[in-house]
């Protein structure tokens, strides 16, 4: 009897034995697994690094996103959340409505802040540092994960210092560790049409070094399904891997599925579950070097993060509480999840989970109180 094939495209099959082997993959076996149809056969490779990594586990936070301000000077084509500072609609939040906010809902006993905005021409260094400051002494329990890349390199510029004076300068008023977001894709041809006026690839990975240097660590992200092919998806993942080699101080990526209602790049479709499993898939085989991949459940829905804990995924990510960035640009998921719904999805999905903090340290809870366990 002869031997069935576990994958429908016989170009996996290499790449397994090459997994298993323990041997790192390169370019174009990451141009092979963008390209494949067969996207149980990727899947399938991905989940065995997922589970020789981490078992069954599935991990999730209790978390609460705040976005001070959406008052935005870059006007990216990609987003729909950042505002011009004198539309009418854009808002930003004084000291006191960030510390109110952050305590709506600290009774879910919240382990993570995480915060970012648009780049807002006139809030300064200082404000940053004193609301990280004021978030610390009213919830010295609570991770705050706050400031991408991005907004770190445009308050160093607007400050007039060096980048990592800024990130020092944060991390003494309580940074401890930063958000993914703002790496888009790294390819110039790309992110001159969808991010015009951000800091270049070049100058966010140089952002994140400085970062892992001073002992912050961060997550990464990838946005894809916009106008980018899979060499610049490739190319992006092996730009992370690489700047890991070097640091180690990435946490998790993220990749975020492109949503464009409300943006100037409407016209473009959504993307496919297929393209988000493959997403995930890709990038746990791509970096061997990160620990965690997050499906990150309110950008391809409950449905498919959960799913995803079978194709490469470790992480669905948290409780949210209130979404805007995602929302803005047509997200038709739910704003939050609670505690249960999350450990649910998990268990339907048959991982058993694990609440983590942000640097993945299991947390034990007993009523409304936690001990994160080091
Ligand atoms: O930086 C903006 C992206 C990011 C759109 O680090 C868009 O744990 C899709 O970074 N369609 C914010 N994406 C989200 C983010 C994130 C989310 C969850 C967890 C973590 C983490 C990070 O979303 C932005 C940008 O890259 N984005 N607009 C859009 N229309």
């Amino acid at each position: 009897m002869s031997k069935r094939p576990i994958f429908e495209d016989q170009r996996l099959q290499a790449i397994l034995a090459r997994v298993e082997a323990g041997e790192r993959l390169g370019f174009e076996d990451g141009l092979v697994l963008y390209r494949t149809p067969d996207l149980l056969g990727a899947g399938y490779i991905a989940n065995r690094v997922r589970e020789r990594l981490h078992g069954n586990v599935t991990y999730f936070n209790v978390n609460r996103h705040i976005n001070p301000t959406d008052v935005c000077v870059a006007s990216c084509r990609l987003c729909a959340f950042g505002k011009r500072p004198k539309d009418p609609k854009a808002y930003t939040m004084s000291l006191e409505q960030v510390w109110e906010t952050a305590g709506r809902g600290y009774s879910e006993a919240i382990t993570e802040f995480h915060i970012v905005g648009g780049l807002h021409p006139t809030l300064t260094l200082d404000w940053y540092c004193q609301m990280l400051r004021g978030l610390k002494q009213r919830f010295p329990a609570v991770h705050l994960k706050a400031l991408t890349m991005v907004e770190v390199a445009y308050l160093a510029k607007r400050t007039g210092c060096p980048v990592r004076e800024a990130l020092q300068r944060l991390k003494d008023a309580g940074l401890d560790s930063m958000p993914g977001g703002g790496a888009e894709i790294f390819n110039d041809r790309v992110r001159r049409i969808i991010c015009d006026h951000k800091i270049d690839g070049n100058q966010w990975l140089e952002v994140a070094r400085e970062a892992h240097r001073l002992g912050i660590k961060s997550n990464c992200t990838m946005l894809y399904g916009h106008i980018e092919n899979e060499e610049d998806r490739v190319d992006h993942l092996l730009r992370l891997r690489a700047l890991q080699e070097e640091t180690g101080g990435f946490v998790a990526f993220i990749p975020l599925a492109f949503h464009p209602e409300n943006t100037p790049l409407q016209h473009l479709p959504p993307t496919t579950g297929f393209a988000d499993l493959k997403n995930i898939a890709v990038a746990r085989l791509l970096l061997d070097n990160i620990p965690h991949i997050k499906a990150y459940w309110v950008m391809m829905t409950p449905r498919i993060a959960q799913i995803a804990q079978r194709f490469g995924a470790d992480d669905i990510d948290g409780t949210v509480v209130e979404e805007k960035i995602y929302h803005d640009a047509g997200a038709t998921t739910r704003q939050a999840l609670r505690r249960e719904e999350l450990l649910t999805l998990i268990r339907k999905a048959g991982r058993e989970p694990v609440e983590r903090d942000t640097l993945y340290r299991p947390v034990q809870r007993t009523e409304s109180t936690f001990t994160v366990v080091v």
